[in-house]
Order: structure tokens, then sequence, then C-alpha cells
């Protein structure tokens, strides 16, 4: 019997960490082919517009940064109704930038609320490269550094390889559970597609830029080096080696999620766009 890859976790945990990457890969593969193919049907600014309340997110913000302190009162409430959970907050390298992060992460601190703040530091906040306006990045430190101003614990993880995320991940998680407070987690990886595209009205073509590596900086080689490092394919490959999946198995999942989201894209472009009376519906305050 060959050793598991990985006995904590089981070849099931495995297998359906690749089959999650494979579907957030198709989804968001699927999010730009539609742009493309169905000028004029999408005209929301993405991930800063989702919320699934039912599925424990409580929603993004479309002011870069803003959901730090949204995640800390998310933090606060189940510290105070002693929920036992534990908030994830998800924000980018950009946003480490804001001022809600530093108020956010010191009040955090101060009142040891159950949160796991991930930097998903990806060099890029737009159009503008982390090494003209990140302090830590100039001097040549990571950015998990900017735990250490709040005396909280700060690593920096390969965000190309779930199982190391996996393993910071828990424990932060363990310390925010038994009530030691927030800690900083600083996840590099890379995006492949350019920020956004250029929306634009009908029947003008909807284009994506080129990645702003190539696009603003003209720095192909960087672009294609990330591109080498792609999670999936090396995860995929990874647990071929390991005997974890055959390949006809990983075929499949990767078709069943291609499926998926093609049902999804269908029943959008077929449902009807919501009244006008429903705007206000959900609004608190
Ligand atoms: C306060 C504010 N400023 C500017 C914007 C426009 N904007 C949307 S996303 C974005 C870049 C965010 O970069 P980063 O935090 O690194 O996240 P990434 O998109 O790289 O994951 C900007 C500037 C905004 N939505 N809110
Ligand atoms: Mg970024």
């Amino acid at each position: 019997m060959p050793m598991p890859m990985r006995e904590d976790l089981g070849n099931e945990r495995l297998v359906w960490m690749y089959t999650q990457m494979a579907r957030i890969r198709e989804f968001e593969e699927h999010v730009k082919r539609t742009f493309l193919e169905h000028p004029g049907a999408m005209r929301f600014g993405g991930s800063m517009h989702l919320a699934d309340p039912a599925n424990h997110f409580p929603g993004t913000s479309a002011i870069v940064g803003q959901s730090i302190a949204h995640a800390a009162g998310a933090a606060l409430t189940a510290q105070v109704k002693k929920t036992g959970q534990v908030v994830y907050c998800f924000f980018g390298d950009g946003a480490a930038k804001q001022g809600a992060f530093f108020e956010t992460l010191n009040l955090a601190a101060v009142w040891k609320l159950p949160v796991v703040f991930i930097l998903e530091n990806n060099e890029y906040q737009a159009y503008t490269h982390i090494s003209l306006e990140d302090a830590n990045c100039i001097a040549g430190d990571p950015l998990s550094k900017k735990a250490a101003a709040f005396s909280i614990p700060g690593v920096t993880v390969d965000g190309t390889d779930p199982l190391k995320v996996y393993d910071e991940v828990g424990k932060a998680a363990d310390r925010a559970r038994v009530g030691e407070g927030p800690s900083l987690i600083e996840s590099k990886f890379y995006r492949f597609s350019a920020h956004g595209n250029a929306i634009t009205v009908p029947p003008a073509p909807t284009q994506f830029p080129e990645h702003e590596a190539v696009g603003v900086y003209g720095n192909k080689d960087e672009y294609m080096a990330a591109r080498e490092r792609d999670p999936n394919t090396l995860f995929r490959a990874r647990l071929l080696r390991e005997g974890v999946l055959r390949d006809a198995d990983a075929k499949k999942i990767e078709d069943f999620a291609r499926a998926e989201m093609d049902d999804a894209v269908a029943f959008a472009l077929a449902s009807p766009l919501p009244s006008p009376e429903e705007a206000t519906n959900y609004v608190f305050a």
C-alpha cells in the first residue's frame, strides 16, 4: 500500500479540494467568456457584489478594504454570542493600504476577535504594481510583516499550494477558536487575467485587455513565469503523481465543473432581470 499523501486529510478531502479549484477556475472562465459572447448581458462589478448568507458568507463591499471592518463586526458577533465561529476575511494587497485595514487589525487584536485575515497578494492593485505602493515590499519585506504592528502572528504562504494554505489557515483558526485573537496570513499568488474588462455599451465589443504585467508594464516574462505556476495544473499533477487521482478521474471532475458552469450561464441568461420594485429588498439601513 502506498503511503497516503496526507494522512490527516484523506484522499477524499484532497479530491474535494481539487474539485473546488476546478469549479472556481471554470466559474471565472465562464464569467469572462459570457462578457465576450453576450455583450451587454453582464453589467455588474463582479466579486465586490456577492453575498450568500445562507452559506455563512455575509457579503463583500464595493469599497476596497471596507469588508475588513465588516469581518471584525461579524467576529464580534460570534464572540459576544459565543457561537464558536471563526471569520475568514479575504482582501487584496491594495486593500491592505486602506485605513480600514489598520483600524480593524488594531481593534481585532485589542478585543482578541476570532478572525483570520487573509491578505491575497497577487502583486497588483488594479493597474499598480506592489513595488510602487507597498512600503514593506519596497523594503524587501513580506507583507505579513504588517502583523507586527499589532503584535499578532503574521505568516506568508505560497498561495499556489492549497495544502500549505490549509495548514496555515488551520493554525490561525485554532488560535482564534481558543480566544487568542486574530492572525494575518499573506497568501502569494498571481491572477492570470487583467484586473477587469472595459465595459462598453453594445454594439461596441467588450474586450478583456491583457494582464497589466504585459499591457501596462511590458513585462511578458513575469506573466509567463506566473502561468507556469498555475495552482490547478500543479495540484492536479501532484494528485496524479501520488496516486490520489487517475487522469480519467481528473478529467471527469473538470468536465463536471464545465457542465455545471455552462448550466449556470444558461440559467442566468434565461432569467428575467429583477423588477425595479425589488431594489430596496434586503436593505436594512
Ligand atoms: C475605496 C475604493 N477605491 C478604489 C476602488 C476601485 N477598485 C476596485 S478593485 C481595486 C483594486 C483592488 O486591489 P487589491 O486589493 O490588490 O485586490 P485584487 O483585485 O488584486 O484582488 C480598485 C482600486 C474601489 N472599489 N474602492
Ligand atoms: Mg491585488
